[in-house]
């Protein structure tokens, strides 16, 4: 026993020492044996697939002894042990979650959205709201690609930060007392060689926040050794240069191997004090550790593992291990014989009830189905064939949802001539059992409370008489400084975005006004800035990241992808992460500084919200609308407006600018021309050159590609013209595809049109730098111009004769 672990146990009594022990033993215990009968599951075919946390329960529960009400873990799907000590997962919910139930009662990590070892807790009431999180243990919903943890992790510990030392975040709040909470993270050690491990590391350290990292080792990623994984196999001696020491502040790190429970419960005990107390980060290298069911039921270890290693994991089993050092001390063993028997048998009647729950309602529909096909094929002069389908159904023990949706849809194929109540009885079935899938399936990608964001209505700018023009930068500069002092939790940070206050001056002066903190610059890591964004965001406050240009978001998009656009959706709607991420794109100079992949981003971003401001006073509505709701988003001003003159607004901070909603920036009868961002510059000039010829186009500004166009204005304005052109600066195919597929097919445009609709964009490749290199790569005043005269000439060649 060591000695800090005896010093502990003396303050408990023996019994209650005792006590404790053999809880811990039966948590690892109950949980092995979920692993063992889970992956039994999976091969008989009950469950899809299956991840466990087998071989590493003993550190999980050292873990789960210092991890505190407040704090918040952002791991993988390798801790069921940890979910289960602090009270966050029974037997019987993790197999629900292996069975994908969808009831979010039984299965309260995801009902059954995710593969089960993707955990977390809920955030937010029944009504979207935020929950206490000091008064429960916060587990952030778990993402499958690896190390896709680390950039979230960042920011919920930096959240302690603010809490601790920003004045105004002080007063009482539901989200943290004095920034004491602990972002725990855990990882495995593969995981550890990707890009944003690394990246986090170096960022925790710069910002030195109270963040626990635990990578447990057990040298491989799936089947791949630390030989390929890691330099010198070890990953606490490579980042040995982070320890904090006389030359500067850095990282607490510790190395304990991952069987040994006594001196687990020291090293995590003093990793606790250390970060809650000194907001330094640790890192906590778990070594030792094993696998021994292998890395998921998609394969077994024995196929790359050697005899030895196999052996060796036999002998270093974590919780053989912990078992020996309980008998060496209490000397002991039916007690813990009687708990391996108990476990079992809890474990299997846990694996029948949550089996038997997960059924009840789909054999329940499957009765019903029965039911009512009986009667339709009375009625029907294809009754045989409806028997058919009928005993095919009847014959499944363990029926699917889906088996018995298609059976019912592939019933109505016979029943197409025929018209009489059961029928009607089978179709009402169908709809509301579809209704009630749409819930469990495909709801919550966006906020579904009273408050979600197309709910905040437009204030338009107002402007007193005497209004000044001023360059853009300034309407926004103007917006944010209003922003900072309305909304404490407000922070601003990204690459060059405090001392000089952005590249493009946006927040000239707003550090100097609000704080190194609120205000801040980040080291050049996009992936990190965004996690830093979204884990704050989970913690109450309301970050805007900044990227400092669109072409640059790929770094951070795979984290927005993964990350932030699923956050609702796979947590069900109970949890949140308002994100405002800001940009700024499309044209200026180059191959990296011209970048408008609005298709690229839109499709990897169902989830957020993508506002693409014309101007910066739309760019300031977008701010302030999102702000008075709780979504995330992704705004990208446009490069080349900053310095354009706009009038300065005098109800700065409270002109919103609608998200949905398209705007009609002139009016016209021949042709409608739908665009956004820069591009719309372009459209307004080659529209004046056109309506000298005689062409008469309508413009209008998406404004919005997610949500694109709510109240389908687009259509009321092609029922006119009946003639669309789609202008923008992507690819081809890219956001105009998107646009041309909500026109046509979402507004039901394809009738109205008397044209083929066309959609003007830049070519497949990057834009070439200068101004020539802009002339040939994106849409000009000249293509706009030709393209729609080409579409006047088809419809009416003698008026419009053919320029070439
Ligand atoms: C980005 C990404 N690449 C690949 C995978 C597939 N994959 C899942 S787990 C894993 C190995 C992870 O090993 P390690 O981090 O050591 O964790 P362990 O499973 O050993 O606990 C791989 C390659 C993934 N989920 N995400
Ligand atoms: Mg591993």
């Amino acid at each position: 026993m060591s000695e800090k672990f005896a010093e502990e146990t003396q303050k408990l009594s023996y019994k209650e020492f005792k006590k404790e022990i053999l809880s811990d033993y039966n948590i690892a215990v109950v949980s092995r044996e979920c692993s063992i009968l889970g992956r039994r599951e999976v091969l008989t075919g009950k469950a899809k697939f299956g991840i466990f946390g087998g071989g590493k329960e003993v550190p999980q529960l050292a873990m789960a002894k210092a991890f505190k009400n407040g704090d918040w873990r952002s791991g993988y799907y390798r801790d069921q042990t940890f979910m289960m000590a602090i009270g966050e997962l029974t037997a019987e919910q993790f197999f629900a979650g292996l069975y994908a139930h969808t009831d979010i009662k039984a299965e309260p990590h995801a009902a059954g959205r995710q593969m089960g070892g993707h955990f977390m807790t809920h955030t937010l009431n029944e009504d979207g709201n935020w929950k206490n999180q000091l008064k429960q243990k916060n587990v952030s919903a778990d993402i499958s690609p690896t190390a896709g943890q680390m950039p979230r992790l960042l920011g919920l510990a930096q959240a302690s930060k603010m809490y601790r030392n920003i004045e105004a975040l002080k007063k009482t709040n539901p989200f943290s007392e004095n920034g004491n909470e602990i972002a725990w993270g855990t990882i495995g050690n593969a995981s550890t060689s990707e890009g944003h491990f690394f990246e986090t590391f170096n960022a925790a350290g710069v910002l030195q926040v109270p963040m626990v990292i635990s990578v447990w080792d057990d040298e491989y990623g799936i089947s791949v050794h630390a030989k390929y994984q890691t330099t010198k196999e070890n990953i606490s001696e490579i980042l040995k240069g982070f320890q904090r020491d006389e030359n500067g502040k850095g990282y607490e790190i510790f190395i304990v191997n991952g069987w040994d429970y006594s001196k687990l419960i020291d090293v995590y005990n003093q990793a606790s004090t250390v970060a809650r107390n000194e907001h330094t980060p640790v890192l906590i290298h778990v070594k030792e550790l094993t696998q021994p069911q292998g890395h998921s039921t998609s394969g077994s270890h024995e196929r790359y593992k050697s005899e030895e290693r196999l052996d060796w994991e036999i002998k270093h089993d974590c919780i053989s291990k912990m078992r020996e050092w309980i008998l060496s001390i209490f000397e002991n063993e039916e007690e813990l014989l009687n708990i391996e028997k108990e476990a079992k048998k809890e474990v299997n009647i846990a694996k029948r009830t949550a089996w038997n729950n997960y059924l009840h309602d789909i054999i329940q529909a499957q009765k019903e189905v029965l039911n009512l096909l009986e009667k339709v094929a009375e009625k029907s002069e294809n009754k045989p064939f409806i028997l058919k389908l009928k005993n095919e159904l009847a014959t499944i023990k363990d029926p699917s949802k889906k088996e018995v949706l298609s059976t019912a849809r592939r019933t109505l194929r016979y029943l197409i001539q025929e018209n009489n109540s059961e029928k009607t009885k089978l179709l009402q079935w169908i709809e509301n059992y579809n209704s009630e899938q749409l819930y469990n399936y495909n709801t919550h990608l966006y906020s579904e409370a009273k408050n979600n964001v197309k709910t905040i209505k437009e204030v338009k700018p107002t402007y007193s008489e005497n209004a000044n023009f001023v360059d853009a930068r300034v309407v926004l500069k103007n917006n944010f400084d209003s922003i900072l002092s309305r909304y404490k939790e407000v922070l601003i940070f990204g690459e060059d975005v405090g001392k000089i206050g952005d590249v493009n001056q946006g927040l000239e002066g707003l550090q100097e006004k609000y704080g190194k903190l609120r205000v801040a610059d980040t080291g050049i890591r996009e992936a990190s800035i965004m996690g830093q964004g979204i884990g704050m965001a989970m913690r109450g406050l309301r970050p805007i990241a900044e990227i400092q240009y669109l072409d640059y978001l790929l770094y951070g998009l795979q984290i927005l992808s993964d990350d932030l656009a699923t956050l609702r959706y796979r947590s069900v709607g109970k949890q949140k992460a308002p994100l405002i991420v800001r940009t700024r794109g499309h044209r200026l100079e180059g191959i990296w500084h011209s970048g408008s992949h609005m298709g690229a981003v839109i499709h990897l971003l169902r989830g957020m919200y993508i506002l693409t401001p014309r101007n910066m006073t739309k760019a300031a509505g977008f701010y302030n609308t999102l702000l008075q709701s709780d979504e995330p988003a992704l705004i990208v001003e446009n490069l080349n407006g900053y310095r354009l003159k706009e009038k300065l607004p005098n109800n700065i901070g409270d002109f919103t600018t609608p998200i949905g909603v398209v705007e009609t920036i002139k009016k016209g009868n021949d042709v409608t021309v739908v665009s956004y961002g820069s591009t719309l510059k372009i459209v307004e000039e080659a529209a004046k050159e056109l309506a000298q010829v005689g062409i008469d186009t309508e413009i209008i500004d998406a404004q919005t590609l997610l949500p694109f166009d709510l109240n389908h204005d687009v259509l009321k304005s092609i029922k006119k013209t009946n003639r669309l052109v789609i202008a923008d600066e992507d690819v081809p195919g890219g956001a105009s595809g998107y646009l041309l597929n909500e026109i046509l097919n979402v507004q039901n445009a394809y009738q109205y049109l008397d044209s083929k609709p066309i959609t003007i964009t830049a070519k497949s490749h990057r834009a070439a730098y200068g101004t020539d290199g802009d002339y040939f790569s994106k849409p000009s005043i000249e293509d706009v111009f030709e393209k729609i005269y080409a579409l006047m000439h088809e419809v009416d060649p003698d008026t419009y004769k053919k320029i070439y």
